[in-house]
């Protein structure tokens, strides 16, 4: 019997991280009868005048927020890391070491409507987003090495709130996964002396198998080595290291993809879908970072309904992650869900 990806047990490498998955094909048929979780509620109203949120609101140290009618960023009043907390280096022995962090973390609210979420906004008002993402990672990045942006979406994710919403951690360190991406990137330039994730592109647009969306400026694909069942890796097309170095177009098309994924991602299964995504771009450390390329990760949970998610649970916790269903047959599901958004059928 000769070896076939689409039928036998195999492990993919990822060359970002350094690291293995587990594919297990031949398992997508078996029966479930696990965890079913329940469907949230599918409309909001415009404005809550409970949401924390909303323009003109209170937050919960008393702050109020502005009247804003686009984005608005304000300083988590809940914030994991701090700007002017104390530095020290503790332990020069390897088993209790400790660093001290400093950052800044903040909140950005990606429109006033409460109902709303990306994938309902207009390739016009994520264009606005897209802009802020822009302009807060310039701004932190004059004081910070790395500045992390991300979206938890949906109850399932842990998102504290359905308000339209997302967030920026920046900190003086590269976190653990920034840094294996960092050196993951490094190794291939050092390697091969053109940029991972380019040539990635390149070829998976060649190869069509695992693509979901493409325009003149961006690529969508499920990627080779994907872990959730449906994530996603957004690609520019030409060498961007980071997202205040995109230009118009870029942003104009940016904006459309954007839109284009999370509709898909809705029509899966009928539902809002929860994911977290976040762009990585090239530290702000002063140095030319030639082997970065800027990417967005979307990392969702669900599995097989709007209510049965993937567990990252057992071997998975004790040895590598594993999926059944394979990258190729999840791009091949998302390439085949409408472009229009299923609450306006
Ligand atoms: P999540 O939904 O991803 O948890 O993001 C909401 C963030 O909003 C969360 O980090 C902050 C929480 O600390 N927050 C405030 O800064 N002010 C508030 O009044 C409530 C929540
Ligand atoms: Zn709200």
């Amino acid at each position: 019997m000769s070896f076939d990806l689409t039928r036998h047990p195999h492990r993919r490498y990822n060359p970002l991280l350094d690291e293995w998955i587990l594919v297990s094909p031949h398992r997508t048929k078996r029966p479930w009868q696990g965890s079913v979780e329940s469907l949230p509620q599918v409309r909001r109203p415009r404005y809550d005048p409970d949401c924390y949120l909303c323009p003109g609101n209170s937050r919960a140290h008393g702050e109020r927020n502005p009247d804003y009618d686009s984005t608005f960023v304000f300083i988590n009043d809940f914030a994991a890391v701090l700007p002017d907390a104390p530095t020290a280096q503790i332990g020069d022995n390897s088993l209790f070491r400790a660093d001290s962090v400093r950052g800044e973390a903040r909140v950005i609210c990606f429109s006033p409507r409460h109902d709303l979420t990306l994938a309902e906004m207009s390739p016009a008002e994520i264009r606005l987003v897209i802009d802020l993402w822009a302009e807060q990672t310039v701004e932190l990045g004059t004081r910070f090495s790395w500045v992390q942006i991300f979206e938890n979406r949906g109850a399932m994710m842990g998102a504290s709130n359905p308000h339209p919403h997302g967030q920026i951690w920046a900190t003086d360190s590269l976190g653990t996964i920034a840094a294996r991406e960092d050196q993951g990137q490094r190794a291939y330039h050092d390697r091969y002396g053109t940029i991972l994730l380019r040539d990635y592109a390149q070829q998976e647009a060649q190869i069509g198998d695992r693509c979901v969306l493409e325009n003149a400026s961006w690529l969508v694909v499920v990627p080779y080595w994907a872990v959730w069942p449906f994530e996603t890796l957004l690609l520019p097309k030409s060498s961007v290291r980071r997202l205040p170095d995109l230009d118009d177009d870029q942003r104009k098309d940016m904006a459309g993809i954007l839109k284009l994924l999370l509709v898909k991602y809705d029509n899966l299964f009928a539902v809002s879908f929860p994911y977290s995504m976040g762009w990585h771009g090239a530290p702000h450390d002063g140095k030319e970072n030639a082997h970065w390329q800027l990417h967005a990760h979307f990392f969702p949970p669900l599995l097989r309904s709007a209510t049965v998610k993937k567990f990252m649970v057992g071997y998975e916790m004790l040895a590598e992650a594993q999926r059944d269903i394979t990258p190729e047959e999840a791009a091949r599901r998302l390439r085949d869900c409408s472009e229009r958004h299923f609450t306006l059928r």
